[in-house]
């Protein structure tokens, strides 16, 4: 008999699309999703008329159902350092909590590449930009929610020409300088993610360790194929991490085989839920936004029974 899959997908999938946004965008995906008073608070990429990406933000009372606010969350900025560094765009937010306030990694797009920004805010209304936390060539940054030895931690991607893109980890004393860098994750040969990986929800924490989903990428001769992945990081040293060998999630329904950009699902967010449960949300195609459940001890116990060398 087929094991049931280890990520439900919701039934009303996908659960956002562009006709749910009240201002002209032709996409939403990639999205942020943290709780937040109660409530379920989602920042999400949409794709303009004219390819350039803006950050939108939406609510939710169960996770699923989403109202989107009139206005978006996060467009390119207006003043300097960031307006250099914005011109193209503002995508693929990532929030974390430390402390009081949220802090929001995203990809800022201009002629002079992609580097990541930080943002913060205490209460999904105002927000300010902190700093630019990486150089070019730099997408999926994720924050963990807490110090270790001292220092925050975050996982990146930085990009490379001559070894397929892979997850580094990099150490921080005040979240605006990084350093320390090293290789934590690198794609397999001929594995569903043998092109590249990167982080892709902030990492979770269970008893067992922290769940870090990520993508790994596959290329066909009918382009890319975006998967999701599973490695758990040591609880007190997340450089040490061990790695499922198979994904748990591929693009299966019609949303996420064909849009903008086919065969993609991509994440940005996981909510884990008291009752031991993950919410994940996914971009499927690069077009809609999906959700799914997956139980956490499940997803643990995954990443434990058939790990695969991390490098
Ligand atoms: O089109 C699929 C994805 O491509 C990029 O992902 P990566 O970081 O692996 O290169 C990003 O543009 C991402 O937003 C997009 O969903």
């Amino acid at each position: 008999m087929k094991p049931a899959p280890l990520v439900e997908r919701y039934s009303g999938n996908p659960i956002l699309t562009r006709d749910d946004v009240p201002y002209p965008v032709e996409t939403v995906h990639n999205a942020a999703v943290v709780k937040h008073d109660g409530r379920y608070v989602m920042l999400f990429r949409s794709h303009l008329r004219n390819g350039r990406s803006i950050i939108g933000i939406a609510d939710s009372d169960d996770g699923f159902r989403f109202q989107v606010r009139a206005e978006p969350f996060l467009v390119p900025a207006r003043g300097e350092p960031f307006a250099t560094y914005e011109e193209f765009g503002v995508e693929d937010p990532r929030v974390t909590r430390i402390g009081e306030d949220y802090w929001i990694t995203y990809s800022a797009y201009s002629r002079h590449g992609v580097r990541i920004a930080l943002a913060r805010t205490a209460d999904f209304r105002n927000v300010e930009r902190v700093s630019l936390i990486t150089q070019a060539d730099y997408r999926n940054v994720v924050l963990f929610p807490r110090r270790f030895g001292g220092r925050y931690v975050r996982l990146d991607r930085p990009h490379s020409e001559i070894a397929p893109w892979s997850i580094w980890i990099s150490y921080s004393p005040d979240l605006v300088h990084w350093g320390d860098s090293r290789i934590l994750i690198k794609p397999a040969a001929y594995h569903w993610d043998e092109m590249k990986v990167g982080p892709g929800a902030p990492p979770v924490e269970t008893p067992a360790g922290w769940l870090n989903i990520f993508h790994g990428v596959f290329k066909t001769m009918d382009g890319a194929v975006y998967r999701l992945g599973v490695a758990l990081h040591d609880l007190e040293d997340p450089s040490r991490v061990a790695v499922a060998d198979d994904w748990i999630l591929q693009p299966e329904d019609p949303w996420e085989r064909t849009g903008y950009v086919p065969n993609v699902v991509f994440t940005c967010g996981a909510v884990a839920e008291d009752d031991g449960t993950l919410k994940l949300y996914w971009g499927g195609a690069d077009t809609v936004l999906c959700a799914g459940v997956a139980r956490i001890d499940a997803v643990v116990e995954f990443c434990r029974r058939r790990p695969r060398p991390a490098l």
